[in-house]
């Protein structure tokens, strides 16, 4: 059985486009994921922590066999290999990689939440997202893609999206 979960993808230390790339490619070689779309990338204004670079920001879709505890095990682990190192929440990091939806599936778990809590609050995250999934019902708030970001003040978070 497979099923369709959205990933963000998201960066700000050395070559954060690259950084994101190799994340995907590495996603998409594991056995039990197949990366099935990729959005446009965004340079966002970082959110939450003031004084950092600015992020490179997209979203994929995948088709996965995993259950959604294992789905995130594995990009745990993707984000250590790729020399990610815990340190302030909300901090800079070479690759943040974060669930946001899986099929229609709500988990609310000690170490798991989905869809992610904060994604409807952010244009960096649904700014890529309704590039591939713009009529994709949220589970809990029972509103699409492009009605949640109508919902964001536009001037709230700068997002520029990227050329090429
Ligand atoms: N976790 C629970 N649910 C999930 C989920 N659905 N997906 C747990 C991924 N992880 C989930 O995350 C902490 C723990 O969350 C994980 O161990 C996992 O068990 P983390 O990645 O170690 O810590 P974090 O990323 O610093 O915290 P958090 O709460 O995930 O922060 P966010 O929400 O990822 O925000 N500004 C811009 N412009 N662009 C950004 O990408 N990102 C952040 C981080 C802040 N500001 C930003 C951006
Ligand atoms: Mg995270």
């Amino acid at each position: 059985m497979t099923h369709v979960a959205y990933i963000g993808l998201g960066a700000n230390l050395e070559d954060p486009l690259i950084r994101c790339q190799e994340a995907i490619g590495r996603i998409d070689e594991t056995r039990d994921c197949t990366v099935s779309a990729v959005s446009p990338f965004f340079k966002t204004e970082p959110v939450g922590v003031e004084g950092q670079k600015w992020y490179v920001n997209g979203v994929i879709r995948v088709d996965t066999r995993f259950q959604p505890r294992s789905l995130l095990a594995c990009l745990l682990w993707i984000e250590t290999d790729m020399g990610r190192k815990r340190q302030t929440r909300w901090g800079p990091r070479v690759i943040d990689l974060d669930i946001l939806l899986f099929g229609n599936e709500i988990v609310e778990e000690k170490n798991i939440t989905i869809p992610h809590p904060l994604m409807h609050k952010r244009r960096f995250v649904l700014m890529p997202l309704i590039r591939l999934a713009p009529h994709l019902m949220h589970p809990v708030l029972e509103k699409t893609m492009t009605e949640l970001l109508r919902e964001i003040p536009q001037d709230d978070q700068a997002v520029k999206e990227m050329g090429g």
